[in-house]
């Protein structure tokens, strides 16, 4: 029997790679063929993304495969959440393409907040509030309303919108679209009071589909024709997917860019506790619910490795494990932190507001980062042990941020449970089980993990210095609560 081979198309917020995946009926294996940057470029005064640049490196990353020699099955594409581009009748692009870090939605919480209680919202939705969700992106784009506005006839996310340039098919998958926080968390439907309160009307959005399905085509240069597939195509659900752990006693964090962590869930957790710890029910798999929550992740220690310029990542981690232990503490999550101007400059601005030594080396940045994160960590496994008590064991961390073991040690210190990690292309892995599933070659989430988890190795920390980070625990606390005035 011949190998099935499966282009994952992965695009974070910070690179975007296409894998190769081979697949015999045993084992998987993966290939990277080609990796690219991505990041927020400005257009317009605003902060967007480049996506025809971001198509030319799909197209690249596809004629690799062919030109290798690759017979590929199918392609398939996932990418971060909330974002989307606009379509007018014919099809052609609207305005730009702009990020979720882009500023326009600031406000637009509170003033929403006067015309719908923010327990309506979470409880039809089951969503985090987060500024950038497309709820309020199109608050402020209706508020705006630029000339084009009345042109517009569809509404594509990200990841629908560069399979519809691959395929000419126009799609809408489930687990993205519910990070908008326009979907019923119940029905799976659009939520006609929400749109109607934004002026959005209901015709831009085509009904969201489940995933792990063939839609359409792609005609590549070199490859022939390749079947598209429509999988997770929210980059966080894909990874989830591709978790190698089946149990209900494990919390998960999708680590790179952002860290999600949580929780599988069968049923939305959309009580008051839940909205009190502000925790999300995004859409997976099968009607899986992501019961997570967002952590600012890497996004800190890119920033400032930017900054500095001349360190590598590993060089960074080195310094951070030579600098001294609970110095400066930070709350990852401060809005200060989501755009700054200097990322640097914004840490040393909380430090000094919270009246804590202000760090000044690179090493001292980095384990200033690295704590919080940590610290953060327990505060999110302390919530989620809330809402499912005594359930939960241990820690499970997957995708590019366990490169850095220093910080998954720091995560089993400061919650006290073991972590185990692996593996570190999760979201591609995931994408390429979707194919799997829609090609007929694996039956269901279940099967994908067992596959996963026979295909990649897995690593294991256990707990140490939970005392040191427990003794440190209320002036996290504080500092948490305690936060400056929002920047901006
Ligand atoms: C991670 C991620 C998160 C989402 C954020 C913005 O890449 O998809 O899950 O909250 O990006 O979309």
């Amino acid at each position: 029997d011949r190998m099935n081979k499966m282009l994952a198309i992965d695009i974070g917020a910070s690179s975007g790679r296409v894998i190769l995946g081979s697949y015999d009926g045993l084992t998987l294996q993966i290939q990277e063929l080609h990796r690219f940057d991505n990041g927020p470029v400005f257009r317009n005064g605003q902060a967007c993304w480049n996506l025809d640049y971001l198509l030319l490196e799909i197209k690249q990353g596809i004629e690799i495969a062919g030109v290798s020699g690759h017979v590929i099955d199918s392609l398939a594409i996932d990418t971060w959440g909330v974002d989307f581009v606009l379509l007018d009748g014919q099809g052609e692009q609207l305005g730009d393409a702009v990020s979720y870090r882009d500023n326009r939605t600031l406000g637009m919480q509170e003033k929403l907040n006067g015309l719908i209680t923010k327990n309506t919202i979470y409880t039809k939705t089951g969503i985090q509030f987060l500024d950038f969700n497309t709820l309020y992106q199109l608050a402020a784009l209706t508020e705006d309303r630029p000339n084009w506005f009345d042109s517009v006839a569809r509404l594509l996310f990200i990841p629908d919108y560069l399979g519809y340039k691959l395929s000419g098919i126009q799609h809408c998958e489930y687990t993205n679209a519910s990070t908008s926080q326009l979907l019923n968390c119940a029905s799976g439907a659009w939520d006609k009071e929400l749109l109607e309160l934004i002026n959005v009307p209901e015709q831009w959005f085509l009904p969201a589909q489940s995933p792990n399905r063939l839609i359409g085509h792609y005609n590549s240069k070199s490859a022939g024709q390749i079947k598209v597939a429509s999988i997770a195509s929210h980059d966080t659900a894909s990874a989830i997917l591709a978790l190698p752990v089946t149990g209900q006693d494990t919390v998960y964090i999708s680590s790179g860019t952002w860290s999600l962590m949580g929780i599988e869930s069968e049923h939305a957790l959309n009580s008051p506790l839940a909205q009190s710890f502000n925790v999300t029910n995004e859409g997976g798999a099968e009607n899986r619910f992501r019961v997570l929550k967002n952590i600012m992740g890497l996004w800190l220690i890119q920033n400032v490795q930017k900054e500095f310029g001349d360190f590598s990542f590993a060089q960074l981690v080195n310094l951070a494990k030579d600098s001294d232990a609970f110095k400066s503490l930070i709350a990852p999550d401060h809005p200060s932190f989501l755009n700054p101007v200097n990322m640097s400059c914004a840490i040393q601005d909380f430090c000094r507001e919270t009246q804590q030594v202000v760090p000044e080396t690179p090493g001292e940045f980095a384990r200033c980062i690295f704590e919080s994160l940590a610290f953060q960590y327990r505060k999110v496994w302390l919530e989620l042990n809330q809402l499912k008590p005594a359930s939960l064991k241990r820690i499970h961390i997957i995708g590019g941020g366990i490169q850095n073991t220093f910080l998954n040690q720091l995560c089993a210190d400061a919650c006290g449970v073991e972590v185990r990690t692996g593996p570190i292309e999760a979201s591609a892995i995931g994408n390429i089980c979707g194919q799997l599933i829609a090609l007929n070659q694996i039956e269901s989430v279940q099967q994908a993990r067992e596959l996963v988890s026979n295909s990649f190795p897995i690593k294991s920390y256990k707990p140490s210095q939970t005392n040191e980070f427990l003794s440190h625990w209320a002036k996290f606390e504080r500092i948490s609560l305690d936060t400056p005035e929002r920047k901006n």
